[in-house]
């Protein structure tokens, strides 16, 4: 398989996937979520594959989101989408959660934005003591609704989940342990050999209890598929607007954001 964004790789029954676009600290634009897509839909059909790994590649992130150099008033431009963002993220997101097999997320640096929401979609988090995680949404005029929203409440709970997205901090991995958004730290030097240890463990365990068990555990959330749609139309509008703009425009011109006339402030 040709990738031009990521890496793909098997090895003993595990199948790496990793975001390659270093110079964007592994910003995705529509070619890399497709190009994930593709190697998680060959994982999946591949029987000697029990395992999936996604990380990034370098030593400074795992996933920052989508790349906002890309991102105009009508979406992320580039390669074409079926979804009005510009971003088949949805299609990214599903097979993350119904692929068939466990799904780790090795973070390996930062996990920030639509990354972050990467990582807590996987079924489990190992996380290197230099991860960093956060959403930034509300910061550079985005949102990542349904799950990205929705589903982190059910990892860390309702009020944490707010903190998280409301007012767009970082977290360290020792936090992000502490509040069950990952489930091991190890020193970033350990990261692989640990995942490879973890996906080892679970090779050694029926498949199709483990299948059962995934599609079991997803059940209680797939709902949210529904408000995900709505979601991400509501979010193609928003793009549309002065205010999306002005937080991506911040971002790309290293400025804090002006929200204020937004509220309805009067200018000072
Ligand atoms: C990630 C963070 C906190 C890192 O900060 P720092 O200071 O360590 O690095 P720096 O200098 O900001 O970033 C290094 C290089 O990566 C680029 C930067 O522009 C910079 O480029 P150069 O100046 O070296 O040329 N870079 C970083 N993030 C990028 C991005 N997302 N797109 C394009 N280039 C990026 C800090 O960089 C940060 O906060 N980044 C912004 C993260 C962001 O806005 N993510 C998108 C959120 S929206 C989203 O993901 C999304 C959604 O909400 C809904 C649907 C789909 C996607």
């Amino acid at each position: 398989m040709n990738f031009e964004d990521i890496l793909y790789d098997k090895a003993d029954g595990v199948a790496w996937v990793t975001i390659n676009r270093q110079q964007v600290l592994n910003a995705f634009r529509a070619e890399t979520v497709d190009e994930m897509v593709e190697a998680f839909k060959d994982a999946w059909a591949d029987r000697s594959i029990g395992v999936v790994v996604l990380t990034g590649a370098g030593d400074r992130a795992f996933c920052v989101g989508g790349d906002q150099s890309l991102r105009e008033s009508d979406g992320y431009t580039g390669k074409q989408a079926r979804s009005d963002i510009g971003l088949d993220v949805e299609d990214l997101h599903a097979i993350i959660r119904e692929i068939p097999k466990p799904v780790i997320a090795a973070v390996n640096g930062y996990a920030i934005g639509g990354g972050h929401v990467l990582h807590f979609l996987c079924d489990l988090t190992i996380a290197a003591d230099t991860a960093r995680f956060g959403q930034v949404g509300p910061r550079v005029g985005s949102v990542d609704p349904g799950f990205g929203t929705a589903y982190l409440t059910r990892v860390v709970g309702e009020k944490k989940a707010r903190e998280i997205w409301y007012l767009c901090r970082q977290y360290g991995a020792d936090e992000a342990v502490a509040m069950g958004l990952v489930n091991k730290v190890v020193p970033a030097a350990d990261l692989v050999a640990e995942t490879k240890s973890w996906a080892q463990e679970m090779m050694a365990m029926s498949p199709t209890a483990l299948k059962i068990a995934k599609a079991s555990f997803n059940a209680e959330t797939d709902h949210i598929k529904g408000i995900s749609a709505l979601g991400m139309m509501s979010l193609a509008l928003y793009y549309r607007t002065e205010e999306a703009m002005e937080g991506r425009n911040a971002f790309m011109e290293r400025r804090k954001p002006d929200f204020r006339k937004f509220r309805g402030d009067r200018p000072s």
